[in-house]
């Protein structure tokens, strides 16, 4: 009880908030990497900046994507892919430095999914307005890994459905330095984010940006 309490001090939101089976919000996670984490983002930026991909549909999608690791998320009007180059640049993707891999592979630890060990890291950047339609991940080979998922920034509203697209999705806020472990029951469950509202961000600016890491192949 005491413990509690203390821990509490200066921040009212429960530490870890579970979504669903196999699906759990650890607030704040991202905290103690933060230092380390912004420089390595930049770096790979610089390397790799974001673009607007194209759905297979046609679609020019809102949300500004890059990746950095062996292999990163890419979609144009032939489909959605793992590759290892980056398309724009004709060059592999950036390295996932080791501050990203940690923080993953912790997350995911602190979540019950030991020896997590992604190679892929999806970027999206969301301006106010920008949004991420409903959707499963379903481009991976592997679906016994969970993916983590980093927000910073301005806060976002997470959906998160079911199996069905027709599932009413939950909605969760997601703010700066919230991590998502998601896997087991719920990995290939519907999910996607609303529209954002526009705000200011003390550190990140008008802008929400996401990092997902995920075990492509
Ligand atoms: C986002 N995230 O939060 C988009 N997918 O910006 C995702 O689409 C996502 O956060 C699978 C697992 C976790 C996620
Ligand atoms: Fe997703």
């Amino acid at each position: 009880m005491t413990a509690d309490l203390f821990e509490s001090v200066g921040d009212t939101r429960p530490p870890r908030e579970a979504m669903a089976e196999g699906a759990v919000v650890l607030r704040g996670f991202a905290r103690p990497f933060e230092a380390e984490l912004l420089p390595a983002l930049r770096a790979i930026l610089k390397q790799s900046p974001f673009r607007h991909l194209v759905t297979p549909g046609g679609h020019r999608m809102s949300v500004a994507m890059t990746n950095c690791g062996s292999v990163g998320w890419v979609s144009d009007p032939t489909g959605y892919r793992y590759d290892a180059i980056d398309p724009e640049s004709g060059q592999k993707w950036p390295a996932m430095p080791p501050v990203l891999r940690r923080l993953a592979a912790d997350a995911a630890d602190d979540a019950g999914y030991k020896g997590f060990a992604p190679e892929a890291c999806l970027i999206n950047r969301y301006v106010p307005g920008a949004k991420l339609s409903l959707h499963q991940d379903k481009d991976e080979l592997d679906f016994a890994a969970p993916i983590v998922s980093v927000s910073l920034g301005l806060p976002a509203i997470f959906l998160f459905g079911g199996l069905k697209r027709a599932d009413k999705p939950a909605r969760f806020r997601l703010e700066h330095s919230d991590v998502v472990v998601w896997g087991g029951p719920s990995r290939l469950f519907f999910h996607g984010v609303a529209p954002l509202a526009d705000g200011e961000h003390a550190v990140m600016c008008r802008q929400r940006i996401n990092l997902t890491f995920r075990k492509a192949r």
